[in-house]
């Protein structure tokens, strides 16, 4: 199995989803104009602060039924690749032994000149690395930058291996991530999607549970360990 997810799976732990994340101070900012190379340089203060809010959420919430049963049902198939475009790390806390974080990880603090990912204790504005000096920027991938070489070809590879690929949570609307249902499907792999709202991808899919991860996914466990 190869299954990718998105910000959906983790609204059950009350993350707000990409589309939705825009709350309160934030509802005048586009995350897809905030979360990219040219705002951290426009303005590495407010991106700073945008992720630091992001992370304070992400670390007050927990794993959900969702993400329990994803590390349930890797022990229950022969193989399960888990490929998150979510920066939360969610699905380790919840189990999942190996996960291939596509856009990087919230929690990671990562040198913007030397692309190293480093630990620090400042309690500053706008980090500085403290090797080179560079700003510190949150180590996830921005719109326009290219996803981690290894997490890419491991995914893509996954995709065109697998017997069954299951998406998860996601509007389907970021590539290259949204391409994998394709590649699957490429390798005549049975696609399904988990999504309370049918994506317009899902039309070309064999399966759609509509419906909201944390109830479908303990279903789909339960129904292989009767
Ligand atoms: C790149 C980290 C090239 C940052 C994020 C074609 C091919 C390649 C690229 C492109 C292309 N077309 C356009 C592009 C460019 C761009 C892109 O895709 N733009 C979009 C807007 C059109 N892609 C890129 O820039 C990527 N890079 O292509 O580089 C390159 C190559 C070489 C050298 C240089 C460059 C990089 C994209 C990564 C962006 N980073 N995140 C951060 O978090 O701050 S993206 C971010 O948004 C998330 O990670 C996620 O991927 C995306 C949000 O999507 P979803 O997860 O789906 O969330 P969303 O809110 O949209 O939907 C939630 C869903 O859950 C909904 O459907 C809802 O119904 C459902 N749901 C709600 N509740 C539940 C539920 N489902 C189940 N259960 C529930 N309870």
């Amino acid at each position: 199995m190869c299954v990718l997810t998105g910000a959906g799976i983790s609204a059950e732990s009350n993350v707000p989803t990409f589309r939705d994340a825009q709350q309160g101070l934030w509802a005048k900012y586009d995350p897809h104009e905030l979360a990219t190379p040219e705002a951290f340089e426009r303005d590495p203060e407010l991106l700073w602060r945008w992720y630091r809010w992001r992370r304070e959420i992400v670390a007050a919430a927990e794993p959900n039924a969702g993400h329990f049963a994803l590390a349930e049902l890797a022990g229950l198939v022969p193989r399960l690749t888990l490929v998150t475009q979510n920066v939360d790390g969610l699905h380790q806390r919840a189990g999942s032994a190996s996960v291939i974080e596509f856009h990087g990880n919230l929690f990671a603090d990562q040198c913007s000149v030397e692309g190293r990912v480093v630990e620090h204790d400042q309690h500053v504005d706008v980090p500085l690395c403290p090797h080179c000096g560079a700003n510190l920027r949150p180590g996830v991938v921005w719109f326009g930058e290219a996803i981690p070489e290894d997490a890419l070809n491991v995914s893509f590879a996954a995709a065109a291996d697998c017997d069954v690929f299951l998406s998860i949570g996601t509007s389907s609307l970021v590539f290259p991530a949204a391409g994998l249902a394709d590649i699957a499907r490429e390798h005549c792999a049975t696609v399904a999607e988990i999504n309370p709202n049918t994506t317009s991808r899902a039309a070309n899919y064999d399966y759609v549970f509509a419906g909201n991860a944390g109830d479908v996914l303990p279903e789909m466990v339960e129904s292989l360990t009767v």
